[in-house]
């Protein structure tokens, strides 16, 4: 059952297949990767995600998701972006000249990130309480708007008090984490404004108080040190709202509340867009055409889509979220990315982000599937989906990046990306099945399972420079029969509570398959591949000399 997608062939050479059998090819898709041309970087794009609220991370069901996840190394998720941090610390003080501060809740949660490997996306979201009382912060249902504030200083920030005070407060927090973490560590973070200024749910002031606010956190970063980097606005859709488009007015020539100079810098632009990869690159791209219509300095600054998910709402049930079609829709950013909105297209792209270290299950937009043990009985399991192991196939990608022909009647949901990187040969290979997304989330289908198979693509993979002499070849996959514990699941009759044997049977599932590994022999250092791709999937073929 597990192969009945997949057939390969190994043809001796491209020439003898292109005499051999000219009338079969015509009927499969050509695709063509070359290694004797020219290649560009492949810059880490790719690797960062996001959850609310910092307060989760104390919980060990987080805990062991961000252990998890760090597990997989910095080249598959290297950035960690949590909102709310600042709720984490108690500052009392603030209004006098002897700031006293509590930082131990925080550096608790960033201990747990920085112990897993893992870099912050760090933003300034949140308020210190001053600790004269003793409730707990709270939020929504879905962890998005706070509910319950305990009391802190900084409780109206139109007031120029308690800006010039967020200053030193900044500045407080950028020494101590400097302390606490290194002052090269802190370097490679990314300090960031509040999330999604443009969202009353987040920000309550206005683009004035939100401008002066960003002064204050410029200005108490470069405090601790000129060279932690920060940027935002982090802003929700539409692109070209007023908090985006103020920003940019400000930081290029506004009045700098503590300078009084003309313009604050800025270190990145961050935006957040959910769409599909294409849709998603169009609506950036609005960004990136407004800068240079408007803000030509600005137009190079590293920019990031830091909430770069398929569509908003983290917690609404989605099919198409349980398994690998998820993992195709970001295979496909990361391609589209780099081939659309790369150094030669005139983009600093820098980093998208999934936000989807979410905790809940299959359907959710999460990372794992969260079980509960039976009622009243402590523990719980977290089965890894295809949306995180599908990082693991990306971080085995090399660092160069190589031309690939792909036919056009494919290219809108097929692609490939052929690398290498110290002779090793990496090409991920990706079938994201067209499917639309719309807000209403429906139970899994059989039609839209339908329309997945019939999507398989058919192809003959004709790489030129590969090494020549002895060379193993590996297929990885991740498709519905491989490294997809939902569909076992679902064999298994979609249990509740996993008894031991089923989350033996689920953790088995949890990686990505070798599907093929072989030695072939490339001796004009060409060589086709017949291929099936089902739909979806994403494979990752290696070939590396054998060392003798
Ligand atoms: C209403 C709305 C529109 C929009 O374009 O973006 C939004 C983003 C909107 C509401 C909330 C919102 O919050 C972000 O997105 C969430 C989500 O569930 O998609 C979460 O992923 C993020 O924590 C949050 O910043």
């Amino acid at each position: 059952m597990k192969y009945s997608f997949f057939f390969l062939t190994i043809v001796a050479s491209a020439i003898s297949l292109a005499r051999s059998s000219e009338n079969k090819v015509s009927e499969v898709n050509r695709v063509i990767v070359d290694f004797t041309k020219k290649s560009e970087p492949l810059t880490e794009i790719w690797n960062s995600t996001g959850f609310s609220p910092a307060d989760i991370v104390s919980t060990h069901e987080m805990k062991a998701v961000i252990g998890d996840v760090g597990s997989l190394g910095t080249r598959a998720i290297k950035y960690i972006r949590p909102h709310y941090l600042l709720n984490l610390v108690v500052a009392r003080g603030m209004g006098s000249n002897h700031p006293q501060y509590d930082w131990s809740r925080l550096d608790q949660t960033l201990d747990v990130m920085t112990g897993s490997g893992l870099k912050l996306v760090f933003e300034l979201m949140g308020f210190p309480a001053d600790g004269s009382d003793i409730a707990a912060s709270a939020y929504d249902k879905n962890f998005q708007e706070q509910l319950v504030h305990r009391k802190s200083y900084f409780d109206d920030l139109r007031k120029p008090e308690q800006i010039r005070n967020w200053k030193r407060f900044v500045k407080d927090l950028a020494t101590h984490l400097e302390l606490r973490y290194g002052r090269n560590e802190i370097r490679e973070w990314l300090f960031e404004t509040t999330n999604e200024p443009n969202l009353t749910h987040f920000w309550g002031y206005s683009r004035e108080v939100f401008f002066n606010y960003y002064d204050a956190c410029s200005e108490g970063l470069k405090g601790a040190d000129t060279a932690l980097k920060f940027g935002g606005p982090g802003s929700a859709a539409p692109e070209l709202n007023g908090f985006f488009t103020g920003l940019m007015d400000h930081c290029e020539r506004g009045l700098n509340f503590f300078t009084g100079e003309r313009g604050v810098r800025i270190d990145f632009i961050s935006v957040h867009v959910k769409d599909q990869p294409r849709r998603m690159i169009a609506r950036e791209m609005k960004c990136i055409g407004y800068l240079r219509s408007n803000y030509p300095s600005l137009k190079m600054k590293p920019f990031i889509n830091d909430e770069a998910d398929p569509i908003v709402g983290w917690a609404k049930p989605y099919w198409w979220e349980c398994g690998p079609w998820y993992a195709c829709f970001v295979a496909q950013n990361l391609d589209l990315h780099q081939r659309l909105m790369g150094p030669e297209k005139g983009v600093n792209y820098r980093l998208f982000s999934n936000d989807h270290m979410f905790l809940g299950s299959w359907d959710q937009r999460t990372t794992h599937a969260l079980f509960r043990a039976q009622p009243g009985e402590a523990g719980f399991t977290l089965i890894r989906k295809p949306v995180l192991s599908v990082m693991e196939l990306i971080a085995g990608l090399g660092t160069r990046l190589f031309p690939a022909k792909v036919p056009a009647n494919l290219e809108d949901h097929f692609g490939v990306i052929p690398t290498k990187v110290d002779g090793k040969i990496s090409i991920l290979v990706y079938n994201q099945t067209p499917i639309k997304i719309d807000r209403n989330p429906k139970p899994e289908p059989d039609k839209e399972l339908a329309v997945m198979k019939s999507e398989e693509v058919k192809c003959m993979l004709t790489m030129h420079g590969l090494p020549s002499d002895r060379t193993q070849l590996k297929i990885q996959r991740i498709d519905e029969q491989h490294g997809n514990p939902y569909r076992l699941w679902v064999g298994m009759g979609r249990p509740k509570i996993l008894t031991e044997k089923q989350i033996d049977l689920l953790k088995r599932a949890e990686p990505q398959e070798t599907i093929l590994s072989r030695e072939i022999a490339c001796s004009d250092h060409t060589q086709t591949l017949e291929m099936n791709f089902p739909s979806p999937s994403v494979s990752l073929i290696t070939i590396e000399k054998i060392r003798k």
